[in-house]
């Protein structure tokens, strides 16, 4: 095996811990190999994958324009942990200190409601490149990539329910220009960072209850969709991605951008379609779409949640679909085309371990698909040997994973196990709870003055 590492006894300054995080490593390697793994090139190919962090985690999808609307739109966050981001600055701040308990290079995924405008109200139709020029400037500084999302929602033009495919032409007119001057902002990111901007449509419209007509709004989508989309703009700075749903709080019976809808709208346009984990039925998953829709549209979008019941954006865990999904990703070698972004937002708990939980779980997700022994469980397949299939599949379950991805976050510089907490309680007692004077903020369970759940 190819080591372009120190040995075990090569480095004296290595900690006891780190010394035997790289003993286990050592010896999961031999593990690995003696099924025909390269470890080596799984750890290379992990270091190239970004993740887009979804910067609403950091606030509750609250935002900076003050203007005093509900989310709506059929999103509900709850819980009110302490020490949320309240300034562009602290998000950026809480960002900043998530990603460095997080290894590899990502991205950030910014919606327009995130706009910085100096205190005046800017209307959505009115966003220029120029309101997020700190956020630009500050992901150049990070090299971070950033991705983008027109806000159709916590809008008082929203608050019916209806945006793109709304029956009032002047509202709708509105929406459809907050949707090009999105993607003239994510085409300015993506011009600026050297990188495409990934730019994603979600709209909320939809009805509580069956309505008569569901064919009219999907029309008046159709063309709403089509006038934003009608300039062109270069395929190197932007990349026009749409997200479909199931259904939605309070538009539990009809949603105008369902599934099938943006299927085929992606298909016609050759856009980007955005599969969101939770929003499907809660027994239907996205694992297997990948390879279906991929026949069809150039590239997907994930937005990687965890539906639970009515919820779709519970904090992602390494669960099996998780693990499907990153599966399908490496074995059907989708990685190139896959643009891989999270979406989940709670609350209840510390919102910078929220992240960290969730991008390092997406990342554990990967890294064990890439650590499948790929070639063998196709020759099984072909040989119609599905015993083999199975047993094998059985058998790497408990191969030493674990080891692989300490070592990979004691390479990459961030804490290996569960040391990063520490850090994040050690953030939360220095940062986070100064935001919060009033102790009526605190979550139930909490320990008073501290601003540490139990
Ligand atoms: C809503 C969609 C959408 C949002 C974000 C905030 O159901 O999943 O992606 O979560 O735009
Ligand atoms: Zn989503």
């Amino acid at each position: 095996m190819a080591l372009h590492r120190p040995s075990p006894t090569s480095n004296p300054n290595m900690s006891p811990a780190n010394t035997s995080i790289e003993m286990a490593f050592q010896l999961a390697n031999e593990r690995y190999s003696s099924v025909g793994v390269d470890v080596d090139s799984a750890l290379k190919k992990i270091a190239t994958i970004p993740v887009s962090l979804h910067c609403w985690q950091g606030d509750d999808v609250g935002g900076f324009e003050n203007s005093g609307n509900e989310i709506g739109g059929g999103l509900a966050v709850t819980g009110r942990y302490p020490g949320k981001a309240r300034t562009a600055d602290e998000l950026r701040a809480d960002i900043q200190f998530a990603l460095s308990l997080i290894p590899g290079t990502h991205r950030l995924n910014l919606h327009a409601s995130y706009a910085e405008t100096n205190g005046r109200r800017i209307e959505r139709n009115e966003l220029t490149p120029s309101h997020f020029q700190n956020w630009i400037h500050w992901a150049r500084e990070q090299k971070l990539g950033l991705d983008f999302n027109p806000t159709y929602f916590a809008h008082e033009k929203a608050a019916d329910g209806f945006t793109l495919a709304h029956p009032d032409r002047g509202i709708r007119q509105f929406w459809i220009e907050h949707g090009i001057a999105c993607r003239h902002i994510a085409a300015a990111m993506g011009k600026a960072q050297g990188t495409p901007c990934v730019n994603n449509i979600w709209i909320p419209d939809g009805m509580k209850d069956s309505p008569i007509d569901r064919k009219i709004p999907r029309a008046i989508l159709t063309e709403s969709l089509d006038l934003i989309f009608a300039e062109p703009l270069p395929a190197t700075h932007i990349i026009d991605a749409v997200e479909c749903k199931l259904f939605g709080l309070g538009s539990e019976s009809y949603v105008v951008g369902s599934h099938e809808f943006y299927l085929g709208y992606a298909i016609t346009r050759q856009k980007v379609l955005c599969l969101d984990a939770g929003h499907f039925h809660p027994t239907e998953t996205i694992s297997d779409k990948i390879s279906s829709v991929l026949a069809w549209v150039p590239q997907l979008l994930l937005h990687v949640s965890r539906g639970v019941r009515w919820d779709s954006d519970h904090v992602v865990i390494l669960t099996d679909e998780l693990q499907a999904i990153a599966q399908e990703l490496v074995r059907g070698s989708f990685l190139d085309r896959v643009h891989v972004g999270l979406d989940f937002f709670d609350a209840s708990i510390n919102r910078i371990a929220a992240w960290v939980i969730g991008t390092r779980c997406m990342l554990k997700a990967l890294m064990m698909a890439l650590l499948e022994p790929i070639s063998m469980l196709r020759q099984f397949e072909r040989d119609g040997d599905f015993t083999s299939r199975l047993s094998m599949l059985e058998e790497i379950k408990t191969l030493p994973f674990g080891a692989v991805w300490d070592w990979y976050c004691l390479t990459s510089g961030v804490p290996a196990g569960p040391a990063w907490m520490e850090q994040v309680r050690e953030y939360e007692r220095t940062v986070l709870s100064l935001r919060d004077s009033s102790l009526a903020s605190s979550p139930p369970g909490s320990v008073p003055g501290s601003g540490l759940a139990r």
